[in-house]
């Protein structure tokens, strides 16, 4: 999959030309209106009459089991400037069972709307069928396995399950679009679908939303660059658009930039769709990272801040208007909703990070969004060809807009990955005049840096001539206007605007860097970008105005939240960690936010504002002049309590009964198939893969009895599963040995092991890490999980039913034992089976343990004991368990949080020792259950530390996040 997102820009260009011939013809509503509330034009999206840069942020709801705090995310996303949510669904993740849907719980997507809605955050919706986004079988539920057609085409089979899922989730979707009153606007048609298709099924699928009263416009998300799919013809959609990731997911080198930034998409999306706007579905915000990674600290060093400005920047400067950054929260594949190349955390690098925390990358985007979300004729711009005089180093793209003399300047290196420190000047022609910019000082240009320099705008009341500082946005206070720009500490910056009388223009500040001269009705000020914020005052040039001068660590911790969407204002505050919003009430402003230790803070608001309010509290905020007052948020002495695990008393019970001969398995499935739907070649029968038997996540056990001969002297076993399975073979109770996938030969056992005269058991238990995704639309998400090959050696007369097998996975397979937890939650351990996992479940005879463990323990083992939490009122302490363990022997470990499976832990893989423990599923004002299984790959093994602590401690406006419904082990029904 991998090679599809690193090809190269000249042959997708070139394929893309050739496949093109015909170039579109404006876009067809296809029947809605073109008055509805959202329309389009080459620029924009324009929802209810306003142009929009869609700046969007995917989240998956399925990720975070704690619909409480999808408004907490939802928040964050709002805070850090994006307009826009971009929801993949997950069909498996709603169906255990072909007919049988769920949408209660964790799984109620009407709270992720409602989410999106209260943070006022447009919705784009993608519900497939097909997903990818390195989930199980990329997103189709686990009994589809066994569908006799091809997935992702046009046939009866297909058409009907398909329609049975967007039947389902149409009914959350429909409602909630803008058209009914609620918040999509955008609805996507499959995903990336460009291999393999079949142009019946996109126009089924297209039909089927259409039918069910989806009206909103239909998008469709190419794959990793612009190759015209579904452009025109059937199955085509409204705005067409592409993804992209230029940096590639090898973590392991995270200062490597593998691909240099796009710069024929301008070109490509006249040649495309020049009727409709530049649309980035999914553009790189972090990357995923396998079993055995360098994990995800690696991958958020790869995507850092620098790569989001150089490239984002760019994808700006070849015009586009939409971008939904991919991931912007990535959470957590927990249980088994991970494909076979992923572990539990999806973390991604992301802008926000799994436990939900503030980074260096989601400071950098909202200085972006800020600044788009305030100059609006950067919405509405055509390119032209600026003059400068290092153009050898640095490109300069230009934007003008259509409406203004206003003109964009987007500053990047040729050479993308450049880290050389350059010097330029730009010649500006304004209405004011033609400017060699910097007239005075340096312009630098930082290795992988870009930046967007603007001239010859009006804000406010002001005119800006131009500003070698980028504009973080700027808003009429009252008697005075204010205007915050920013670059790297210690360069030079050189901002100049129009005066109405040079002779009365005043100049204040306490910052000696600063200069000004007033010349021909232009105030230009000169200074160095301070390491904080300087304050600069200007008065007589018509109505007074605030320059800001941010260092750049400074502006990052600028927030300027809104106060009135409609008129678009804003008030500005400088310090804390987090600013999820600003309300003024009177002459109050009440501030909701997070600061991560005391901080200082800088208030700008209108002049007719006297008091201040944080989370609800009122605080004191002395005023230093012009708008603008300081204070401390204190921190307070937070006293956050959880129990110390190392002190805990643990139970502990074996759970491999299964491995033992005298166990009776009369009840489980027999394994009698000869045939299977899928894509898995079976070299010997009966068929051994678990979705055959319906059983499609977690640990399997397989059992085969054999009669003994003197003939026999071993067998011959070959596993099919996703990377990073294994499997452990007992034969007669005696430990055989623990695999990765392939082929072993269990050879010269008669005599030792084999029973030549009785019975002979053999017990495999098979830990599956979920089932390939359907990039290519092949089919193949249907890959076996089991074994494609069991024989016996030596035997000359070997029928199919030699090995009498036997096969068990999750309790009830698709008749769920736990619907509330759902199908990814439980597998086929005997402790899962039988509750041990769940909070209540009757321990009392169990023995008491140690964590560490002492013993050397084999087979599968249990560890069960409770925890108590106290975050306060106030406080945000988002908790995780690491494990703590440089063991040798491997093992695999489940991690159950009131019943909830949180953690897959390899202790022979890696890389993830820590596991994220979301509020919610968490109680954190009282008691707790965790389980721990722990499966000896190696014949034995022991756990070592397992340690729980919160990531950090905020100060939080962070909502109430209600406890999920957490069933107890009474309420298990089979
Ligand atoms: C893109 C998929 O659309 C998305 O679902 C996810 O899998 C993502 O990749 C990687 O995390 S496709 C892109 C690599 C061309």
């Amino acid at each position: 999959m991998l090679l599809k997102g690193v090809l190269t820009s000249i042959s997708l260009a070139i394929t893309a030309i050739t496949s093109t011939s015909a170039v579109p013809v404006g876009h067809s509503f296809e029947g809605r209106q073109e008055d509805g509330p959202v329309t389009w034009d080459t620029h924009n999206l324009i929802v209810n009459g306003e142009r929009l840069f869609l700046f969007s942020g995917e989240f998956h709801y399925y990720r975070l089991p704690s619909p409480g705090l999808w408004f907490d995310i939802a928040e964050k996303f709002k805070a850090l400037e994006f307009n826009g949510i971009s929801f993949y669904f997950d069909w498996g993740y709603h169906s255990p069972k072909k007919g049988v849907y769920d949408f209660n719980g964790v799984r109620n997507v009407q709270k992720a709307f409602d989410a999106a809605k209260a943070a006022d955050l447009h919705v784009i919706t993608r519900a497939g069928p097909y997903i990818n986004a390195e989930v199980d079988c990329g997103g189709f539920p686990g009994w589809l396995v066994n569908q006799y057609d091809m997935a992702r085409k046009s046939n009866p089979e297909n058409d009907a399950n398909s329609a049975e899922w967007l039947e389902a989730i149409d009914k959350f979707l429909v409602p909630n679009q803008i058209t009914k009153g609620g918040n999509i606007i955008l609805n996507q048609i499959d995903n990336e679908y460009a291999d393999n298709v079949d142009e019946n099924y996109m126009e089924m699928i297209k039909n089927k939303f259409k039918e069910d009263g989806m009206d909103v416009p239909t998008i469709f998300n190419d794959i990793g660059s612009p190759n015209g799919n579904w452009i025109t013809g059937p199955g085509s959609v409204d705005i067409y658009g592409w993804d992209s990731y230029p940096l590639g997911f090898d973590c392991a080198n995270p200062t490597v930039w593998q691909n240099n930034r796009s710069t024929h998409w301008r070109d490509m999306h006249e040649l495309l769709n020049p009727d409709q706007p530049f649309a980035l579905y999914e553009f790189q915000g972090g990357a995923f990272d396998p079993w055995g990674g360098p994990g995800y600290d690696a991958c958020r060093q790869l995507v850092n801040e620098q790569y989001a400005k150089v490239y984002y920047k760019n994808n700006y400067g070849q015009g586009a208007t939409i971008q939904n950054l991919y991931m912007t929260y990535g959470g957590t594949s927990w249980g088994g909703l991970a494909k076979p190349s992923v572990y539990t955390s999806y973390d991604y690098g992301a802008p926000i990070s799994e436990p939900g925390l503030m980074t260096p990358k989601g400071y950098e985007v909202k200085l972006q969004g800020t600044f788009f979300h305030t100059v609006k004729p950067f919405l509405t711009t055509e390119r032209f060809e600026p003059k400068s005089d290092n153009s050898d180093i640095i490109l300069i793209d230009g934007l003008a807009d259509v409406n203004t003399n206003t003109k964009f300047y987007i500053a990047q290196h040729w050479d993308t990955a450049s880290e050389e420190k350059d010097e330029f000047h730009i010649t500006m022609e304004t209405s004011d005049g033609t400017f060699e910019v910097p007239q005075d000082g340096k312009l630098i240009l930082n290795g992988r840096d870009a930046k967007i320099l603007t001239s010859d705008y009006d804000f406010n009341s002001h005119h800006l001539v131009y500003s070698t500082s980028e504009i973080f946005t700027h808003q009429a206070m009252g008697s005075h206007d204010v205007i915050l720009v920013y670059a790297y500490e210690e360069e030079d910056g050189e901002f100049a605007i129009k005066v109405k009388n040079d002779k009365r223009v005043k100049v204040e500040t306490e910052d000696e860097s600063v200069s000004h001269s007033v010349d021909n009705g232009i105030l230009t000020l000169n200074y160095k970008h301070p390491d904080g914020t300087t304050p600069i005052y200007i008065s007589g040039a018509g109505k007074d105005l605030l320059v800001l001068v941010a260092g750049y660590s400074s502006a990052t911790r600028w927030w300027a939240p809104i106060t009135d969407a409609k008129k678009n204002e804003r008030v500005l505050i400088q310090g804390p960690y987090l600013v999820r919003s600003a309300e003024v009430k009177g002459r109050t402003v009440a501030f909701k936010g997070d600061i991560d230790e005391t901080t200082d803070i800088q208030i700008v608001a209108p002049e007719s504002i006297r008091s201040f309010t944080w989370n609800g509290k009122e605080i004191s905020m002395s005023p230093t002049g012009h708008g603008t007052w300081s204070g401390t948020l204190d921190f307070g002495n937070p006293e956050v309590k959880y129990t110390d695990l190392s002190e805990a008393t643990w139970k502990y019970s074996p759970g491999a009964p299964e491995s033992q001969p005298d166990f009776d398995d009369s009840d489980w499935i027999k394994a009698n198939r000869t045939k299977s739907n899928s894509v898995t070649i079976p070299d010997t029968w009966p068929i051994l893969y678990a979705d055959d038997y319906g059983y499609h996540t977690g640990n399997i056990w397989f059992r085969g009895t054999f009669q003994g001969t003197s003939q026999i002297t071993g067998f011959n076993l070959t596993c099919h599963s996703g990377a990073a399975s294994a499997w452990i073979v007992w034969l007669n109770g005696h430990y055989l040995g623990g695999f990765d996938v392939g082929n072993q030969d269990f050879t010269n056992l008669n005599g030792t092991l084999i029973d030549p005269e009785g019975e002979n058991i053999i017990s495999i238990l098979l830990w599956t890490t979920g089932h390939e995704d359907d990039w290519n639309a092949d089919d193949n998400y249907k890959q076996a999980r089991g074994f494609t090959k069991s024989e016996l050696l030596g035997v000359s007369n070997q029928t199919i039913w030699s090995i009498d097998w036997r096969i068990q996975g999750n309790l009830g397979g698709e008749d769920l034992a736990d619907p509330v937890r759902g199908p990814y939650n439980e597998g086929g351990l005997f402790g899962e089976r039988n509750g041990w996992h769940l909070p209540g479940f009757p321990d009392d005879d169990w023995e008491e343990a140690s964590i560490p463990e002492s013993e050397n323990r084999t087979g599968v083992s249990w560890y069960r004991t409770t925890f108590e939490m106290d975050i306060p009122q106030g406080y945000d302490a988002p908790m995780s368990l690491r494990f703590e363990d440089d063991s040798k022997a491997r093992y695999r470990s489940l991690v159950f949080l009131n019943g909830w499976q949180l953690g897959r832990y390899a202790n022979d893989l890696g890389p993830q020792t820590q596991y994220y423990l979301p509020k919610g599923i968490l109680n954190t004002s009282g008691e707790n259950t965790l389980a721990i299984a722990v499966i000896a790959v190696d014949e034995a093994a022991q756990i070592g530390k397992v340690i729980l602590e919160p990531y950090t401690i905020l100060e939080s406006g962070i909502p109430e996040a209600e406890l999920v419904e957490s069933p107890s082990y009474s309420d298990r029904t089979q």
